[in-house]
């Protein structure tokens, strides 16, 4: 063992190493600032970079400049997750699969067989990922966080919405954590980068008359893929974490912001109801107060986004002054 203290010690070591690689981004660490970061002497932190490269990360080492990431491991593992994992109780139960049809069919299937609350079913490649309104989600390997995560709120059933709107909030955070560009949030669950689509979020609930069983809640970021990995007519619409930052990530990391902020919010969502994610959700709206078209089934409308209501419903008010609720519809900007 390279570390003393054993495995604990060693993840916990990691752990702290890959956070401060994590802050330094572009930058390099100190060889110091990296015997200090381990405890280790200045001749011995060899070991720690041998550690991580044997690990699948790519560390460049520069003389008097020190280290630096330039590659994550491509792979990833529930263990990788779970080490990753930070402050959370959601993800104590983790399913991992290097390639499944859909991480939504799995986590439905989980949720009826008495699966837990926070329960995550995680996908490094997804065959048949699924959108809303049986669109399709392109899910490639080796790039993308696809994930569905089980909930079990004691809520009505007309609030099911309300944690759509949460999880949106939850995710644009989480990309936030990582990078300095700021994410918008396009009604009702697009996640935008520089107008471009970089989550998508899918929610399925399971209920029995007028109680709740289950929400399965489905979500795929784009993190590493380059404008190349995306099929064509995708390329002018989606974008990834990688393409708009130039960075890769450790996809582990994103999962763990993911779910410690979905956790936070949540937990004062069920104590006192849905004004935090209200608040927090109409911060982050590209459309409120911008004029928008919304696309219906029925019909066209345009004026401006107002705002949402209790039930995520969206408001617009057209041109004559009359205030339209929309449910379900694509909105263009
Ligand atoms: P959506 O209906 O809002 O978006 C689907 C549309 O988005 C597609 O029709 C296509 O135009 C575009 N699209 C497809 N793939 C991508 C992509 N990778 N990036 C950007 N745009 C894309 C959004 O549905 C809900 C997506 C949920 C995906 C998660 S992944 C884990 C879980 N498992 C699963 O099968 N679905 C969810």
């Amino acid at each position: 063992m390279y570390i003393q203290g054993g495995k604990a010690m060693q993840s916990h070591i990691r752990k702290q190493l890959l956070d401060a690689f994590a802050k330094a981004g572009d930058a390099f660490i100190s060889g110091q600032s990296i015997a200090e970061i381990t405890g280790s002497s200045r001749t011995a932190i060899w070991k720690h970079i041998e550690a991580l490269r044997q690990d699948g990360y790519t560390v460049e080492a520069v003389r008097r400049k020190g280290y630096r990431i330039t590659g994550v491991p491509e792979k990833m593992s529930a263990d990788s997750i779970r080490m990753a994992l930070k402050e959370t109780t959601f993800g104590e139960h983790i399913y991992y699969y290097d390639s499944v049809d859909s991480t939504q069919k799995v986590a439905n299937e989980l949720a009826g067989n008495g699966a837990t609350e926070g329960t995550i079913v995680v996908a490094d490649q997804q065959t048949g990922g699924r959108g809303r309104l049986a669109r399709k989600w392109f899910s490639p390997q080796n790039t993308g966080v696809w994930m569905s995560l089980i909930i079990k709120p004691n809520i009505p059933i007309y609030q099911a919405p309300q944690l759509t709107l949460l999880t949106a909030v939850a995710a644009a955070k989480a990309i936030e954590e990582h990078i300095s560009v700021a994410p918008y949030i396009k009604w009702p669950n697009d996640i935008l980068l520089n107008n471009k689509k970089i989550t998508g979020i899918l929610t399925e609930m399971q209920a029995e008359a007028d109680s709740i069983h289950s929400i399965v809640i489905g979500i795929g970021i784009n993190v590493n893929q380059k404008l190349v990995d995306f099929p064509e007519e995708l390329q002018t619409i989606a974008s990834s974490l990688h393409i708009e930052t130039g960075h890769l990530f450790a996809r582990e990391e994103i999962i763990s912001s993911f779910l410690r902020h979905f956790e936070s919010i949540y937990k004062i969502y069920q104590k006192e109801g849905f004004t935090i994610v209200k608040e927090l959700w109409e911060s982050y709206a590209i459309s409120v107060g911008k004029k928008i078209t919304a696309t219906t089934i029925n019909e066209k409308i345009v004026g401006i986004a107002l705002g949402i209501t209790d039930q995520g419903v969206l408001l617009i008010k057209d041109e004559q002054g009359q205030v339209h609720s929309i449910y379900s519809a694509d909105i263009e900007i």
